[in-house]
């Protein structure tokens, strides 16, 4: 029995070593330096449920949500974002003042140790300007997060139907402000 299964698991084992050699190389040398390490250790920044709205023909901004979970030990912000589906990623808040809704653009959205930071309707987002195609839902938007401390992360956020969390009541009502920042 063992001598029939050994080989394989050596040549498991051999295409295992391959296949680690090569991620290794294949790491881009611009990345921020950590100490090398045979086996890369999982993000300490956790995103969840990464959405998008679906948009129409004659959109060309969207808004992404998303759940951040700094577990880095230490204090950290987002400070910037950016994707091939669109010309320019900004991160928004916004902010309510006279009954009106206004989203603006923020240098960095804070990412206390430990503690969910929630990108939701209403609050934070990050914004998609000068979308190269409408976002239909079902399909995926590859996205770079930047961080102060922790290295850049690649997400897939995913289209949702433009409906798909209203009757939640996380859609923002009353008058949300887009001329503010779109030209
Ligand atoms: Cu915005």
């Amino acid at each position: 029995m063992d001598q029939t299964n050994k080989p394989d698991l050596r040549i498991v084992l051999a295409i295992l070593l391959i296949g680690v050699a090569m991620i290794l190389i294949s790491v881009p040398s611009v990345a921020q330096t950590s100490e090398p390490s045979p086996v890369r250790p999982p993000s300490p920044i956790v995103i969840e449920n990464a959405y998008v709205r679906a948009t129409g023909l004659k959109t060309h901004h969207a808004m992404v949500y998303m759940t951040i979970t700094n577990n880095t030990g230490e204090n950290d912000a987002l400070t910037g974002a950016s994707s091939s589906m669109a010309e320019r990623v900004e991160l928004h808040a916004i902010m309510a003042s006279r009954g009106l809704r206004r989203m603006h653009e923020v240098d960095e959205i804070p990412l206390p140790e430990g503690a969910p930071v929630e990108l939701s309707p209403g609050k934070y987002h990050i914004m998609l300007i000068g979308l190269k195609a409408p976002l239909e839902a079902g399909a995926e938007v590859p996205m770079e997060l930047r961080f102060t401390k922790a290295p850049p992360l690649n997400v897939v956020v995913k289209v949702v139907e433009f409906g798909a969390f209203r009757k939640g009541g996380d859609q923002p009502t009353g008058n949300l402000s887009l001329d503010k920042v779109l030209p």
